[in-house]
């Protein structure tokens, strides 16, 4: 589905807004500075777009963000994603595959409704999205309880919750098409509010808990989850470093036990890389103020991620 597959848009998004706590506006920084592009042109072989500025939009957020149907920050995150869905979509739609390291998941609005208009206006394909997350992001302004809209991202790529601040979502969807959510798979749900539950029980949404990872094994389930996708479908991978478990990703704002292994999440990446059809990937919620002094695990650990999903092998 690319043009160019071994050329690499990259955008690096410095941004919390999406909830509360500071630090994730600091994980694009210290992704880059661990080496992450480097190994991405000199070991995996992609010519890479990067500006070499970690955005902060500060030219577009309001003075003031007043509370909003219970949403935190809605005007920050409404303008930082539209930003980002422009500067997604200017690499999706020469056809390369795009990667944005966030930054809270609030960004995935951005970078989900980008990537759908790059590559339908190219292709004419509905893309699939892969939510790798202990979280399932799909409340709307009314199930949320915490308010903070790193918990409702989904909701608003698949048309289940909008608003009016967030009309220019709507123009990008009317070109991109919304997220269909039978065109929406989970892997390692955990920690999912009540009203998540009633909406992914309602919309009938493919979602792997760690249940069924303990059930089946992550090989099964990530057969199952791509049989579920079906070939010919153009892939963007949304990955929630704290789908990791805490031991691996102990850095990251909502950390929840009982997560998936480093290996288990290096392998979706790989498979996901095998189909051939990635387009883009996310990588978010990783918080390098909550590293232990001198103790980069979650970095490391999101470095991995990458690097496997964009095709290093073992072999
Ligand atoms: C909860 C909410 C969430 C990440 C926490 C938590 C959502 N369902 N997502 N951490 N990455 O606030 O809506
Ligand atoms: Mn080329
Ligand atoms: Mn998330
Ligand atoms: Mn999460």
């Amino acid at each position: 589905f690319l043009s160019h597959p071994d050329h690499l848009g990259v955008v690096a998004v410095g941004f919390s807004g999406g909830q509360c706590k500071p630090g994730t506006e600091a994980a694009p920084t210290a992704l880059l500075s661990s080496g992450l592009l480097t190994q991405l042109s000199s070991d995996l072989g992609y010519t890479l777009h990067h500006d070499d500025t970690v955005h902060t939009y500060s030219s577009v957020l309001p003075a003031s963000d007043p509370p909003h149907r219970g949403m935190k920050n809605p005007l920050s995150v409404s303008r930082v994603t539209e930003a980002l869905s422009k500067q997604v979509y200017e690499h999706a739609k020469e056809g390369r595959m795009v990667l944005t390291l966030g930054g809270d998941h609030s960004i995935a609005i951005g970078t989900v409704s980008g990537v759908a208009r790059g590559v339908k206006e190219r292709t004419n394909k509905d893309i699939s999205v892969i939510w790798v997350d202990a979280h399932a992001d799909i409340n709307t302004p009314e199930t949320s309880d915490s308010g903070n809209v790193h918990g409702m991202p989904v909701a608003f790529l698949t048309g289940l919750a909008r608003d009016e601040k967030f009309g220019w979502l709507d123009e990008t969807m009317a070109v991109g098409g919304r997220l269909s959510t039978r065109k929406l798979v989970y892997i390692g749900l955990r920690d999912i509010d009540r009203g998540e539950k009633e909406i992914l029980r309602r919309e009938g949404v493919r979602a792997f808990s760690m249940h069924d990872i303990d059930r089946h094994g992550i090989g099964k389930v990530m057969d199952m989850a791509l049989a579920h996708i079906g070939a010919d479908t153009p892939i963007h991978l949304s990955f929630d470093v704290d789908a990791l478990d805490p031991q691996w990703a102990p850095s990251t704002g909502t950390p929840v036990r009982g997560g998936l292994t480093l290996r288990e999440g290096d392998f979706i990446c790989e498979c996901v890389h095998e189909t051939g059809s990635l387009v883009a990937m996310d990588l978010v919620e990783v918080n390098p103020m909550l590293e232990e002094q001198g103790i980069d695990a979650t970095v490391r650990a999101g470095v991995s991620l990458v690097r496997c999903a964009l095709g290093d092998t073992l072999l």
